[in-house]
């Protein structure tokens, strides 16, 4: 493994692990706009990040159960319709740090911005499997349970230094519907290296894990991914389940997010003069469910108000509106009256009226994935 060559990054992310390498913005700079800029978009790496410099003979080759294999030049992912989807990528560890405090767990820690909103360009997954001879699903095609495995260019410890790689199951991937994409562009540039150069997967939400970067090849298979990130990572456990006692065979591998937000415009601890204070942050759930309602809190989570949300400037949100980004966080914003210190706590329901869990004990897990619990930060109020 080779850390010589990695690009350069900005100066303002917090460094979770240098090698490789994972980072994640300040809060505050999730909250600064709706569309998370490049630059301090997280970064989450499981290897170095590869170079590709020959940009006219890289190619994916899609293989497996199909008739004819094919190699996919860039010109002709170009070549196929191309779409912008809004989508709101986040880390299975996000809020990974805070569930750690109640009782250890093993991974990165992550503070609340492992999550990042981007405009995704490239061609939809369903095209290009059309090309190979998979028709698109509808209402008249079965896809079975045939699935669809991304591999990547980059090497990782957790293979034994093999690629990283994972699965969606055929039916989501040949459904327009579903968003997945081929995308070659980030934010209307082109993706940099450490976000996929030069053509990543984009899985709308499912935890960013799936959203395989840096993509080598494609294989159409019977099963799921038999990848270490598929089968031994990314699974949900109980809290009655520790590491002597752990079965990974006995769990299916995380896919869908459910539902999220945090208060980015304070940290933990804040020190504020009393009186009026903002509190905004973002609000997102998966499998395209919009975000309902976000309810904020300045008494621990005795009483609640609910904070106004919004995708585009000055348009309120309604979840499910024809105008919506079915697959983008909301950002959310409530200006309350504090005269003295207190816990705020900010949690969502979504569009299927799933509501974030109030204590993170009761979904600790051990590998400390999908902490929803209530997002709490303290405020310490002096004259
Ligand atoms: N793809 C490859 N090839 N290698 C990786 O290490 N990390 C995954 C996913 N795709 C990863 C990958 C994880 S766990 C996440 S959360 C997202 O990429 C992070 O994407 P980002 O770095 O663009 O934010
Ligand atoms: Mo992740």
């Amino acid at each position: 493994s080779d850390y010589s060559l990695e690009p350069p990054r900005h100066p303002c992310l917090k460094i979770n692990a240098k090698e490789p390498f994972n980072a994640e913005p300040p809060r505050s700079a999730l909250v600064s706009s709706y569309v998370t800029p490049v630059d301090l978009f997280y970064k989450r790496n499981h290897g170095p990040i590869p170079i590709v410099d020959d940009i006219e003979r890289y190619c994916v080759d899609i293989s497996g159960l199909i008739e004819t294999p094919k190699m996919l030049y860039m010109r002709d992912v170009r070549m196929l319709p191309k779409y912008n989807v809004t989508a709101t990528l986040q880390c299975a560890g996000n809020r990974r740090t805070a569930m750690s405090k109640t009782r250890n767990v093993r991974g990165v820690g992550w503070d609340v911005s492992a999550i990042g909103n981007a405009v995704w360009g490239g061609a939809k997954l369903a095209d290009v499997l059309e090309l190979i001879g998979i028709p698109k699903l509808t209402s008249s095609t079965q896809s079975g349970g045939k699935h669809v495995e991304f591999v990547s260019i980059d090497k990782c410890k957790e293979e034994n230094g093999g690629p990283y790689k994972a699965s969606i199951p055929l039916s989501q991937a040949t459904n327009p519907v579903a968003d997945v994409l081929l995308a070659y562009e980030m934010n209307g540039e082109p993706l940099n290296r450490d976000h996929g150069y030069p053509l990543r997967v984009i899985v709308p939400g499912v935890i960013g894990a799936r959203s395989v970067k840096w993509l080598d090849s494609i294989n159409i298979i019977a099963e799921e991914c038999q990848g270490f990130f598929m089968q031994k990572d990314y699974k949900m456990f109980p809290p009655s389940v520790d590491w002597d006692n752990i079965n990974w065979s006995t769990r299916k591998p995380q896919m869908d997010f459910p539902v999220q937000s945090a208060i980015c415009s304070l940290e933990d601890v804040q020190s504020i003069k009393p009186g009026k204070v903002k509190v905004s942050g973002y609000a997102a759930s998966g499998g395209g469910r919009g975000i309902e309602r976000v309810d904020v809190s300045i008494d621990g989570g005795k009483t609640w108000v609910e904070a106004s949300r919004f995708q585009k400037t000055g348009i309120p949100y309604i979840a499910d509106d024809i105008t919506s980004d079915k697959w983008a966080w909301v950002l959310f914003e409530v200006t309350v009256d504090i005269p003295h210190s207190t816990e705020i706590v900010a949690k969502a329901v979504d569009s299927a009226a799933n509501v974030q869990p109030e204590k993170v004990q009761d979904i600790w897990n051990l590998r400390g994935i999908l902490n929803t619990s209530w997002h709490r930060v303290h405020v310490r109020v002096g004259h």
